[in-house]
C-alpha cells in the first residue's frame, strides 16, 4: 500500500511517497526560492527592514502544492494508489482567514487553487517561526497568567516570540480591524491540511503545544491563555486533535486534477520536528535526534512533560503519543552558509577544513556564529562575535572559521539540550548538513556520542507518510521504523576520547561567552 506525506517546510514543500509493501520511497519537492521566484522570498521569507520580522506569503505554499503534485503525476506516479495522506508543517508560522474553510473550502476543480484561497485571507501575510518581533506580547502575556513558571506550567514553554499565541496578540494590537475580520486562524501545518480536505481542519496536539495556549495536561486549549492573547481567540481556533485523527478525506479537487481516488484518508497534520520525531523512528523515549536544517534542532520523545528551568527548550505533544522536548536554534544552516559564503568554501572544502585543516578547540579560535536574532540563547538582533588569534578576528582564516562555526553550534546544543535528560550515547541525525562529515564529526567529539546519520534527508515528510501508514494502514510503528528508517551505519561516527577534556574545557569558556553577549545586548526575552 502506498501512502503520501507532506513537508510545508520554511524554504520547500516536499511530497514523499512510501510503499510499505515494496519498502519504494519517492519524493519530489519545490524550493520556494528558484520555483516560485514571484513572491520574492529566496530563502522562504519576504524581505524587511525590521530583523526581527519575519513573514511569509501563505500563497506560496498554496502554489507550491499545485505544483508538487502536478509534478508526481507528470512524472507518471499514481497518485489514484495513495491509501492515506499525512503530513507536517513548519512550526508555529500562522494564517489568517476571513472565512471558515467548513464554509469557503468547496474548491472548484476549474480553477488553480491558489487563485481561490487569495480572497479567503484577512491576513496576506504568514509570521513564522524565524519571527523575534514579540517580546512586549511575551511580556504581557506571561504578566497576565501570572509569569513565566505558571506559563509553563501549563504550556511547556515560557511565552517565546516565535510562538503563534504571541504573534496573534500582536496582530489584534497592530490591526485590531484585521484581526476582527479573521474567522479562523490556522497553523501552517493545520493549513495544508485543510486545503487538502477544502474542510477546516482543526490543529493538532504535537503542533499545537507549540502556540503558548495550550493546556498540555488537559489536552484543550488554556481558557486563560486565550484570554490574554487576544479576544474571542477561542472562536477562532477548533478544538485540537490527536495527531492520529481522521481529519477528512482529499477534495474533489485533487480528485479530478491529479487523479486520487476518491475518499483518500487525510490524516491531521502536525509540526515539522513532531513528524520527524516518527521519521527518524524515534517515537520512542531514549532516542535523541539532531536536525539540521535551516533552523537546528535537538529532540527527544519522553513520557512525561520536562521542561528547561532556562526557559529556552520546550514541550511538545509526540504523534505516537507523550511529548517530546525540543530545543531550537535559529543560526543553523544560515551561519553555516554566511561562513562558507564569506570565505568562498564550498561543502568539500567545509568537510576537509574540519578534518584535515583544524583540530578540536580550533586553536583557541572560538565565534558565536549570531548572524540572524537566536532563538537558544534568545537575542533579539544578529550579535556574531569572533575570539581568539588577531588573525581569525580579522576575518583571514577560512578553515578555522569552518571548525568555528560548527564547534560553537554543537557545544551550545550540548549546553542548552542538557535538560532532556541523560547525555545521549548515541544520536541520529537528520537534515542537509547531515552529508557532510566534518559536521558529524565535531558533533561526536563534542558530544562524546555516537552519531548515526539516516538514509532519508526528508525525516519530515517521511514522518508524515508513516504516519499515514500507520494510522490507515494500521502498520505497526516497529515495522515502518525498521522498513523505513534504518540508520545508514556506513556513514556512522565514532567519538574521539581524546578531544573529551578539549571540549569540557571549551563548553564553560562558550557558556560564560554566551551569557556576555546576552548581558551586553540585555534582550532576555
Ligand atoms: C521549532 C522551530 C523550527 C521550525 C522550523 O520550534 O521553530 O524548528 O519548526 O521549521
Amino acid at each position: 500500500m502506498r501512502f503520501l506525506g507532506l513537508d510545508s517546510s520554511t524554504q520547500s514543500l516536499t511530497a514523499l511517497i512510501v510503499d510499505t509493501d515494496t519498502g519504494e520511497v519517492i519524493d519530489r519537492s519545490i524550493a520556494f526560492g528558484p520555483r516560485l521566484p514571484q513572491y520574492e522570498s529566496p530563502n522562504g521569507f519576504l524581505a524587511n527592514a525590521d530583523p526581527r520580522i519575519k513573514h511569509s506569503d501563505p500563497l506560496m505554499w498554496v502554489e507550491a502544492l499545485d505544483l508538487v503534485l502536478g509534478e508526481l503525476r507528470a512524472a507518471g506516479v499514481d497518485l489514484g494508489a495513495i491509501r492515506g495522506v499525512s503530513g507536517a508543517g513548519q512550526q508555529h508560522g500562522s494564517v489568517y482567514l476571513g472565512r471558515s474553510l467548513d464554509e469557503a473550502g468547496k474548491w472548484d476543480a476549474g480553477k488553480p487553487l491558489v487563485d481561490q484561497v487569495r480572497p479567503l485571507l484577512s491576513r496576506k501575510t504568514a509570521p513564522i517561526w524565524m519571527d523575534a518581533s514579540t517580546s512586549a506580547e511575551c511580556a504581557e502575556i506571561a504578566a497576565a497568567v501570572g509569569g513565566d513558571d505558571r506559563m509553563v506550567e501549563i504550556t511547556g514553554s515560557v511565552a517565546i516570540p516565535r510562538f503563534t499565541g504571541p504573534q496573534i496578540r500582536k496582530y489584534w494590537k497592530d490591526d485590531p480591524a484585521g484581526y476582527e475580520r479573521t474567522a479562523e486562524i490556522h497553523l501552517v501545518s493545520s493549513f495544508i491540511a485543510s486545503l487538502l480536505t477544502g474542510t477546516s481542519v482543526p490543529i493538532d496536539l504535537g503542533d499545537g503545544a507549540g502556540m503558548n495556549l495550550l493546556d498540555l495536561a488537559r489536552a484543550a486549549w488554556s481558557p486563560a491563555l486565550l484570554d490574554a492573547t487576544a479576544p474571542n481567540l477561542g472562536r477562532k481556533l477548533k478544538a485540537p486533535i490527536p495527531a492520529a485523527t481522521r481529519a477528512g478525506t482529499v477534495a474533489d479537487y485533487f480528485v479530478k486534477r491529479y487523479g486520487f481516488a476518491p475518499g483518500t484518508p487525510v490524516i491531521a497534520f502536525t509540526g515539522d520536528n513532531p513528524s520527524s520525531l516518527i521519521g527518524m523512528g524515534a517515537g520512542d523515549p531514549g532516542t535523541a535526534v539532531v536536525s539540521l536544517g535551516t533552523s537546528d534542532t535537538m529532540f527527544a520523545a519522553m513520557a512525561a512533560p520536562r521542561t528547561d528551568p532556562r526557559g529556552y527548550g520546550n514541550v511538545f505533544g509526540n504523534p505516537a503519543g507523550g511529548f517530546m522536548a525540543l530545543c531550537c536554534f535559529s543560526n543553523g544552516s544560515l551561519a553555516r552558509e554566511e561562513i562558507a559564503r564569506r570565505f568562498k568554501l564550498g561543502w568539500d572544502d567545509f568537510a576537509r577544513a574540519i578534518l584535515e585543516k583544524t583540530q578540536p578547540g580550533n586553536g583557541g579560535d572560538m565565534l558565536l556564529p549570531y548572524f540572524v536574532p537566536e532563538i537558544t540563547p534568545r537575542l533579539n538582533a544578529p550579535a556574531e562575535r569572533w575570539f581568539g588569534s588577531p588573525d581569525f578576528v580579522a576575518a583571514k582564516k577560512g578553515d578555522a572559521a569552518a571548525r568555528a562555526v560548527v564547534e560553537a553550534q554543537a557545544l551550545s546544543m550540548r549546553l542548552h539540550s542538557a535538560f532532556i535528560g541523560q547525555p545521549p550515547a548515541r544520536i541520529l541525525v537528520t537534515g542537509g548538513a547531515s552529508k557532510n562529515p566534518g559536521i558529524l564529526r565535531v558533533l561526536a567529539d563534542v558530544f562524546q556520542a555516537e552519531i548515526v546519520p539516516l538514509r532519508v534527508s526528508n525525516s519530515s515528510a517521511l514522518g508524515g507518510a508513516l504516519r499515514a501508514a500507520q494510522a490507515v494502514g494500521g502498520r505497526p510503528w516497529a515495522e515502518l521504523y525498521a522498513r523505513f528508517a534504518a540508520p545508514d551505519l556506513d556513514r556512522r561516527v565514532k567519538p574521539d576520547p581524546g578531544s573529551k577534556v578539549t571540549y569540557e574545557g571549551l563548553s564553560t569558556q562558550l557558556e560564560k561567552r554566551i551569557e556576555d553577549v546576552v548581558a551586553q545586548t540585555a534582550q532576555t526575552r
